[in-house]
């Protein structure tokens, strides 16, 4: 990788954030980066990969990472995907933030604060959601987290509200290594924007479908191009595959007369349009794929390293 020159004393490191499902992890990179680049959804589970968030300031560069929720007990080798990402996210850590909520479930002994339990690089606990709490809860809730996991320094914040969001950056300024700038100092992510798109399209499956049609289904773009309109204006024409494991799934998605699957059309459209800045033509179809979720060869070509 080349590595563009920075002043004396710049600092610069890979920022890993780790936690349950569902704890608001993702609304939190968003917040640190100011963009909305990792999907959102009251489901726990929404994010399935590691995705990087790229911050530059004249003093440092912090390389985030946005990291499925642990999961405790995989039930299909996607699962198992998703938790190598979190995996991974221990290798190259130079600070963690170790993100809970007030609403969080342990069990007595878990692996993820075994893990936590195995790093030697700092960890930040980083409580969210504190609008849904109160003083003496969250005091409880610190005194318990300091019993259980490396803390070396306590942050509240609420992702949802931008709450103490800049009192977080600086707490993580102060454990950040000298360094370099690994990245050029205007890109924000590592991703590029196909994956973008697919994941505001699941990101729409996630809000309006019910019960295991979010878990079951993945979006592959099967073609990408850019041209423009008659009128000379960019256009993005996508056409974007949605898998699920039975012909009962593909139904509930269609919906009566393709009425459901019109408005997850019309609204991954209009969010797209919002994300790449130019109109967009989608067509979304659906594919029955039996047991992706258990399949090697569907998951490495979904992203997953297996
Ligand atoms: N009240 C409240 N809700 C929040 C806050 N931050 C996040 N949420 C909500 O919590 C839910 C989960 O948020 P996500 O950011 O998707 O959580 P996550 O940890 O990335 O979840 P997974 O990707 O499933 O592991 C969403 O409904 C968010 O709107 C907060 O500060 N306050
Ligand atoms: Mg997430």
């Amino acid at each position: 990788m080349e590595l563009t020159e920075t002043k004396e004393g710049f600092k610069s490191g890979f920022v890993n954030i780790i936690g349950k499902p569902n704890v608001g992890k993702s609304t939190l990179i968003n917040a640190l980066i100011g963009e909305r680049m990792s999907i959102i959804s009251p489901k726990p589970q929404t994010t399935r990969h590691r995705i990087l968030g790229i911050l530059t300031t004249d003093n440092y560069q912090m390389v985030f990472s946005d990291t499925p929720g642990f999961i405790e007990k995989p039930a299909y080798k996607m699962h198992k995907a998703m938790n190598k990402f979190v995996h991974s996210s221990f290798e190259d850590a130079d600070v963690f933030l170790f993100v809970t909520s007030p609403d969080d479930r342990y069990g007595e002994e878990d692996p993820l604060i075994d893990l936590m339990n195995s790093v030697s690089e700092p960890v930040i606990l980083v409580i969210n959601k504190i609008d849904l709490s109160n003083k003496e809860e969250l005091e409880l809730l610190i005194e318990k987290w300091k019993t259980q996991i490396p803390v070396k320094e306590v942050v509240l914040i609420s992702a949802l509200n931008n709450f103490n969001i800049n009192a977080l950056l600086e707490h993580i300024e102060v454990f950040l290594p000298d360094g370099p700038m690994y990245f050029p100092a205007d890109q924000l992510t590592d991703r590029l924007e196909r994956f973008f798109v697919t994941e505001i399209i699941r990101e729409k499956v996630f809000l309006q479908y019910r019960d295991e049609i979010p878990y079951t289904t993945e979006v592959v773009i099967d073609d990408y191009k850019e041209t423009t309109t008659k009128d000379g204006q960019p256009l993005a024409r996508i056409r974007a595959q949605l898998l699920v494991e039975r012909e009962s799934q593909k139904a509930i998605i269609l919906g009566k007369n393709g009425g459901g699957i019109k408005k997850l059309a019309t609204t991954s459209r209009i969010d797209i349009e919002n994300f790449i800045q130019c109109k967009v033509f989608l067509e979304i179809s659906v594919k029955v794929a039996p047991k992706w979720r258990n399949s090697d060869t569907f998951l490495k070509r979904l992203g997953y390293e297996m």
